[in-house]
C-alpha cells in the first residue's frame, strides 16, 4: 500500500494516512523509507506545495540528517514525528547519588576493610567519572597510598555496592523527581516509545522502576556495561535508538548532567536537562531545553533561561519542536 504524508497544521505526532495510488493531480515523490513504513510525499496542489522544500530543508539541515543513509525521518506534513522519549536515571528520574549510591559505596568499602570513605564533596568530584567501577578505579589511581585492587576485586566490591544500593531503593527511601511519573504515564498513554539510557547498573534500574511501579513502562532499557564506553560517549544512546528503531531526531532525551548532555547531543538527540543536586553548576549551553524540573500542574518547574514557569508534558515538547522547525 502506498501511503502519503498528509498536510496537517495540527499534531506533530501525526498519522500516516493512505492515499489512493492514482489520486488525480498528484505526482509521487518518495521522501523516505523507514522500516516497513513507506513514506511518500505526493505533490499536491496549492497550499501543500511548500512541503517538499521543508522536508528537504530538514533532512539536509545540521540537526538529525540521514545518518549513514540508512534511516530516514518519519515526516508528517513537513514535521518530524516525535516517536520516543529516552530517560537517564540517576539525577534525572530521582535524586539517587548523595544519599543512595554514595552511602552504598562507603558501606561496601567498610565491609571490605578499605581505609577510605567518600564524603559529599569528594563524591561530587568523582561523579565526573561515570560508572561505579570506573569511579573506584579512578579514585584508587589518585591514592597511591591505598593498596592496589585488581579488576576482580573492584568488580566484587561493586557487586556488593549494588546489593546495598538496591536494598536502599527497595526500602522506599527515594522518590521520583517532580513530573517524571506524570510525563512517563502521559507519553505511554499517547503511544510514544519509552527508553532508559544510563550508565548505572541494570539491577539499580530494575529496583527503581519496580519501586516506582513503572516496570512495564519502558520498551528498551540500556544500562551499565551493555556498551563499552559510558557517557559522555554517545554509545548508550546509539544502542537505545537502534533497539527502539527510531532516529535521533524522532526522540527527545532527558538528562541531569553535562556528561549525559554531551552523550545525548553527540548521538544527535535533542536533550532536556533538569539539573540535579550535584550538577547544578555544570554547563548546559547545548541543552535543547533547560528547566529546574519537569514540574507538576500545581507546582511548575522553571525555564532556567527565561524564568518562565513550565510543566513539561508531551504537548509542550511538541510545541517546542514546532517552534524549532519554524526558526
Ligand atoms: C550515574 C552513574 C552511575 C551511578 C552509580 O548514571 O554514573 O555510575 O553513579 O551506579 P546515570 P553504578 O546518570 O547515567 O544514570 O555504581 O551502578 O555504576
Ligand atoms: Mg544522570
Amino acid at each position: 500500500m502506498v501511503v502519503a504524508a498528509t498536510v496537517s497544521p495540527e499534531p506533530i505526532v501525526g498519522k500516516v494516512q493512505p492515499l489512493p495510488r492514482d489520486a488525480p493531480g498528484m505526482e509521487r515523490v518518495t521522501v523516505g523509507r523507514f522500516k516497513s513504513r513507506l513514506l511518500t510525499y505526493r505533490k499536491q496542489p496549492a497550499k501543500s506545495r511548500n512541503i517538499g522544500a521543508r522536508v528537504c530543508g530538514h533532512l539536509c539541515g545540521s540537526r538529525g540528517g540521514v545518518r549513514g543513509g540508512r534511516k530516514r525521518a518519519t515526516i508528517i506534513g513537513g514535521r518530524t514525528v516525535l516517536e520516543a522519549l529516552i530517560f537517564d536515571v540517576d539525577g534525572t528520574l530521582a535524586e539517587t547519588e548523595r544519599d543512595g549510591h554514595r552511602p552504598a559505596f562507603n558501606q561496601a568499602f567498610r565491609e571490605a576493610g578499605l581505609p577510605f570513605q567518600w564524603d559529599e564533596e569528594t563524591y561530587g568530584r568523582l561523579l565526573k567519572v561515570t560508572g561505579g567501577k570506573e569511579r573506584i578505579r579512578r579514585f584508587l589511581a589518585e591514592r597511591p597510598d591505598c593498596s592496589a585492587l585488581t579488576d576482580a576485586d573492584i568488580a566484587r566490591l561493586h557487586r556488593r555496592k549494588t546489593e546495598l544500593y538496591t536494598a536502599w531503593v527497595q526500602s522506599g527511601a527515594v522518590r521520583l523527581r517532580p513530573g517524571v511519573r506524570r510525563l512517563i504515564r502521559e507519553a505511554k498513554a499517547l503511544g510514544l516509545k519509552l527508553a532508559i539510557a544510563t550508565t548505572t547498573s541494570p539491577d539499580n534500574v530494575d529496583a527503581l522502576l519496580a519501586r516506582a511501579g513503572l516496570s512495564d513502562a519502558f520498551d528498551v532499557v540500556g544500562a551499565g556495561d551493555v556498551v563499552p564506553r559510558k557517557k559522555p560517549a554517545p554509545d548508550i544512546y546509539a544502542y537505545v535508538l537502534d533497539r527502539l528503531g527510531v532516529r535521533p531526531d524522532e526522540a527527545i532525551a532527558f538528562e541531569d548532567s553535562e556528561n549525559g548532555l554531551i552523550a545525548g547531543v553527540m548521538a544527535g538527540l535533542r536533550v532536556v536537562v533538569t539539573p540535579s543536586h550535584y550538577t547544578r553548576g555544570e554547563h548546559f549551553d547545548r541543552a535543547w531545553a533547560l528547566v529546574t524540573d519537569l514540574g507538576e500542574p500545581d507546582r511548575p518547574g522553571f525555564d532556567v533561561r527565561t524564568g518562565e514557569p513550565v510543566v513539561v508534558d508531551v504537548g509542550w515538547l511538541k510545541q517546542k519542536l514546532t517552534q524549532g522547525m519554524q526558526n
